[in-house]
């Protein structure tokens, strides 16, 4: 900590205990970086509270030396909203991975609540172990925490059954700017009491408080999936398929993920030797899900469906560990992107039905402004939202051509996906990575008001500086 705040390090300190008070380079570095390493942060100190009171008190301790405060889950996200700012170094970063304990779960209720340093695999497992369902998915599940989850909304391979982190919350515990503590945390799936607060703390990326736990909802685990990879050929096809599939068999259409020919062929160029299926020509991995012991039904109902579009080149998983395989190739498709030197990302989402005509004119235009630049396009293409990514040309310096060439590529993709009536944002967040973008795709009414929110909730602006709006 700089010698300007010695004093409050002395009552942080007083608070969580000298030894989760972290000031030095190396015990803070990992703190101080994102995920993806764009941004590099300076902070006073990092601060590991145990539990809320900790938590609260941390607060009113910074609020009342005016500092500004970043809390930080897992700190897996992609936009940097977890990452202190580079300016003066005068932000604590507050963590909150030792509030990692399962308070409460209602088998009858089917509700969890959960405090928001436990990681997203643990809330999974601990709805397993009572039978239940979790099911907010996603690759960094491992990693990731729920606090972090709730606070960028996240959404991941799940939300066409099952919505997004918001869709699954009940109740919220959170920490106010001027350290009170909101107890929200009410299991209730009917409660009409007003202006629903809980959802303004949800996605708001810790700028209006600090989630501290959760109440969500837990559901009937599943006894049966059928797991597929269709090639479809073309995003047309596709969403011909996502339409018929659920004209089958409604929800029980889980997951239905796209993967266009380029982000094969980037899977192909980083993990050549890969056990998994190599299909040549855009395809979707689609799951269903079932209940009951005979799965027949289900089974007829989806062959049925691929049979009436014609789609004979399936690979339909027939164990757990074919399954894992068909996920273990759609996962890797971001780690194939870091192996290949990384992209420029983007994480659209489109009304579904203009996302074929969106991506025929989002790869031709940058393909024509950028010769030789290398795709990679895939994701919830149930939910409209895509990870259209742009890597350099293959003789090219990859970080060279991100740092010459992102912002435009950026301007175009997401250009293209606002006029379509998208969102520049569908499930990564804002960050500090797309605050620009804020601010230039919802200026007017939209960001005066989520200004106007942040003011009279953190008016002293403590709450995350520099991120989100
Ligand atoms: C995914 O869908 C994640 O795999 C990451 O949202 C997307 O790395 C990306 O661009
Ligand atoms: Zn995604």
């Amino acid at each position: 900590m700089s010698g300007s705040r010695p004093a409050l390090a002395t009552t942080l300190g007083a608070i969580v205990g000298a030894d989760h008070v972290l000031t030095a380079t190396a015990a803070c570095a990992a703190y101080l970086v994102d995920e993806r390493g764009l941004y590099d942060g300076r902070a006073l100190a990092v601060v590991r509270p145990a539990d809320c009171a900790e938590t609260a008190a941390v607060v009113t301790a910074c609020a009342a030396a005016g500092v500004g405060m970043v809390a930080q889950g897992g700190n897996t996200g992609y936009c940097g909203g977890a990452t202190p700012g580079a300016g003066g170094g005068d932000e604590v970063v507050i963590s909150l991975e030792r509030l990692d304990r399962v308070r409460d779960l209602d088998r009858a209720g089917a509700t969890i609540t959960v405090e928001a340093g436990v990681t997203l695999a643990a809330v999974q497992a601990a709805a397993e172990a009572a039978g239940l369902l979790f099911p907010l998915a996603m690759g960094s599940q491992a990693s990731c925490r729920i606090g972090g989850n709730l606070s960028t909304n996240a959404g991941g391979l799940a939300v066409l059954r099952y919505g997004m982190a918001r869709d699954l919350t009940l109740g919220l515990e959170v920490v106010l700017p001027d350290g009170r503590v909101l107890d929200l945390l009410r299991a209730l799936r009917k409660d009409n009491t007003g202006y629903d607060l809980k959802q303004l703390f949800i996605g708001a990326e810790g700028t209006l408080g600090i989630i501290t736990a959760a109440t969500l909802k837990l559901y009937p685990r599943p006894t049966q999936q059928l797991t597929l990879l269709a090639t479809v050929g073309s995003p047309a096809r596709a969403l011909d398929l996502l339409g018929t599939l659920r004209a089958a068999v409604g929800d029980a259409v889980t997951s239905f993920e796209y993967l266009a020919t380029d982000a094969l062929a980037r899977l192909e160029e980083a993990f050549p030797d890969a056990l998994w299926p190599r299909p040549r020509a855009p395809c979707v991995l689609a799951e269903c899900s079932g209940f009951g012991d005979d799965d027949t039904p289900l089974l007829t109902a989806v062959s049925a469906a691929l049979d009436d579009l014609g789609l004979a080149d399936v690979d339909l998983a027939r164990s757990e560990q074919q399954r894992r395989t068909l996920w273990r190739m759609r996962e890797q498709v971001p780690a194939a992107e870091r192996h290949l030197g990384g992209s420029v990302k983007h994480d659209v989402t489109l009304p579904l039905a203009g996302l074929p005509e969106f991506l025929d004119h989002a790869r031709d235009a940058v393909l024509a402004r950028w010769p030789g630049s290398r795709l990679s396009v895939y994701g919830h293409f149930g939910d409209g939202n895509v990870h259209f990514n742009v890597l350099a040309p293959a003789d090219h310096d990859p970080a060279a051509f991100r740092r010459e060439h992102a912002a435009a590529i950026t301007a175009l993709v997401h250009d293209l996906a606002e006029a379509a009536r998208g969102s520049f944002s569908a499930e990564h967040g804002i960050g500090q990575l797309k605050r620009h973008d804020l601010e230039h795709y919802r200026r007017g009414t939209e960001i005066e008001l989520m200004r106007t929110l942040k003011r009279a909730l953190d008016p002293r602006g403590l709450m995350n500086p520099g991120k989100l709006c």
